[in-house]
This record gives C-alpha cells, sequence and structure tokens, in this order.
C-alpha cells in the first residue's frame, strides 16, 4: 500500500498536519491536494479541535510549488478542474475556525508559499527559502498568492517578489512579516510544541471567536469590526469557559478548559 500523502498527529486537540511527498519537496499534485481535502473536510466539523500546524515531510522543504511535471501537460479543461479543487482546498484551510499555523522547514516556493499565507500565520526555520518564482514558468501566481501576498507584506514588496520571482531566506522574510518567527532548524520541532502547549491551553471558544474577529472584521469598516468583537465578546458570556477562565484566576488556579 501506498504511504499517506498526508499524515496527522494528534495531541490535546491540536493536529500535527505533515504533507508527505519528500522526493518531491512535497511538491502539491492532484492526489495530495484531494488527501488534503478529504482531511480538512473532517478536521472541520471536529468540535474539539484546538489548532493546526501544517508543515512538510523530510529537512529540505514545507512545499516547493505545484507539481510542475503535472501541470505541464495538463489540457485547459483539466488545468480548469485543478485550479477549481485547489482554491477550494487552500480556502477550506483558510477558514478552519481554529488557528492553522505553518512550520516553514524548508523551501516554501509556489503554491507552497501561497498554501503558507493561508495559514493564520507562519514559523520558520532559518533554512526556509520563500518565493514566488511561478512568472519564471510563465504563468502567475494561481493559490491566491497575488491577494494574500500583498495583504500580508504590503503591495510594493509583494510586486518586487512576484514580478522578480526572487527567492529570500527565512531573516528576510522575517523582516518583511511573511513570517513571524524564525528559529535554528533543529528547534522548529520544540517551536512546534509550545506553540501547542500554549494553543491548546487556553480557552478554546475564545480563541476561536478570536480568530473569527479578526478574521470577518478585516474586510469591513472600523465601526462594524468593532460591533463585532463586542458581539462575540458578550457571547462568551453565554458558556462555562468564561467562568471557569476568571474563577481559576479569582481562586489561584489554573483553568481547566
Ligand atoms: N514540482 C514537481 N517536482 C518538483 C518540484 C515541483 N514544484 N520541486 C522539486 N521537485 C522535485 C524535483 O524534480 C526532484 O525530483 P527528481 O528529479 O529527484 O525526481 C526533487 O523534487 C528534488 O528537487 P531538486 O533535485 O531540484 O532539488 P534541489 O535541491 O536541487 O533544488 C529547488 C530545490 C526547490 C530549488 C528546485 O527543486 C526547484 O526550483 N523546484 C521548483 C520550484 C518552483 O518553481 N516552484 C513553483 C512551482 S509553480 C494554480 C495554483 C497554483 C499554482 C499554479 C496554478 N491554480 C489554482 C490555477 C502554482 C504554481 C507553482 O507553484
Amino acid at each position: 500500500m501506498s504511504e499517506a500523502l498526508v499524515r496527522l498527529d494528534e495531541q490535546a486537540g491540536v493536529i500535527r498536519l505533515t504533507l508527505n511527498r519528500p522526493k518531491a519537496l512535497n511538491a502539491l499534485n492532484s492526489e495530495l491536494i484531494g488527501e488534503l481535502d478529504a482531511t480538512l473536510a473532517e478536521l472541520e466539523t471536529r468540535r474539539d479541535l484546538r489548532a493546526v500546524l501544517i508543515t512538510g515531510a523530510g529537512d529540505k522543504a514545507f512545499v516547493a510549488g505545484a507539481d510542475i511535471a503535472e501541470m505541464r501537460d495538463k489540457t485547459p479543461e483539466q488545468a480548469r478542474r485543478f485550479a477549481t479543487q485547489a482554491l477550494a482546498t487552500v480556502k477550506r484551510l483558510e477558514r478552519l475556525p481554529v488557528p492553522v499555523v505553518a512550520l516553514v522547514n524548508g523551501f516554501c516556493l509556489g503554491g507552497g508559499c501561497e498554501l503558507a499565507l493561508a495559514c493564520d500565520w507562519a514559523v520558520a526555520s532559518d533554512n526556509a527559502i520563500f518565493g514566488q518564482p511561478e512568472v519564471g514558468l510563465g504563468v502567475i501566481p494561481g493559490f491566491g498568492g497575488t491577494q494574500r501576498l500583498p495583504r500580508r507584506v504590503g503591495p510594493a514588496m509583494a510586486l518586487d517578489l512576484i514580478t522578480t520571482g526572487r527567492k529570500i531566506d527565512a531573516a528576510e522574510a522575517l523582516r518583511i512579516g511573511l513570517v513571524n518567527r524564525v528559529v535554528p532548524q533543529g528547534e522548529l520541532d520544540s517551536l512546534a510544541e509550545e506553540l501547542a502547549g500554549q494553543l491548546a491551553g487556553n480557552g478554546p471558544q475564545a480563541v476561536r471567536a478570536a480568530k473569527q474577529a479578526i478574521h470577518d472584521g478585516q474586510g469591513q469598516g472600523l465601526d462594524n469590526a468593532l460591533a463585532l468583537e463586542t458581539s462575540l465578546f458578550a457571547l462568551g458570556f453565554a458558556g462555562d469557559e468564561q467562568k471557569e477562565g476568571m474563577s481559576a484566576f479569582v481562586e489561584k488556579r489554573k483553568p481547566d478548559f
């Protein structure tokens, strides 16, 4: 039996999702995107889910892009189907109700960089290399890079990266805000554990509501966005979680969420 292209490890409701095609630097082919989509469909039904951390198998790549060999010979109709499937999967990832963090452990190029951009935030090992080299292949980014990259790093920097196709190292990715933190390669796993512990230790409904407020608020004017925050804040007082969190503080103990 062939090995799964998407591997899951779980601890306390935090999923570590590994894209597993290391011989092709985890390049995204239709099969891998299909498995990722089916996995995300399962995860989105889980009420006990706390967070998802996404990484690539091996020590060389997060994802080196969409699979160029597979794409090369596509007919326009096949390309359209691939694009529709891939875009739906990336949206599904972005809309998971819990925080999704990219653990970038090497090459993060093209569709791989776009996948990282669809995550809520990214951390990287110091050997990570980022880039949107699509124009060198005669296409533009197609997993949302022309839209999400400028929103993350600003339009001038996005235009620089997308129209030159140049690759940048982890230090530059940190400087321009493409990633939030960079650690030595050997420390990425312990950073992942630290993040998992922090994310799992907080009130799960509060964490979900915070993500919803930030995401949904981005597309609105400030007044509407603040009204959304107020509604979600008030809703937090409807369940047990806020009582437990505040009681734990008053009683000088750790909350049990
Ligand atoms: N696709 C397929 N195979 C790939 C690959 C890729 N993107 N990247 C690497 N590989 C494979 C290599 O072919 C090689 O396979 P074998 O020869 O061993 O069979 C193996 O992975 C190891 O790669 P290298 O031998 O090249 O390793 P190096 O260390 O020498 O170089 C590299 C690493 C990452 C610099 C190099 O592999 C490279 O330049 N790879 C391509 C990077 C790239 O251009 N990525 C962007 C791809 S275009 C769309 C959505 C998305 C997209 C398009 C449309 N729609 C929804 C419409 C996205 C497009 C892209 O991502």
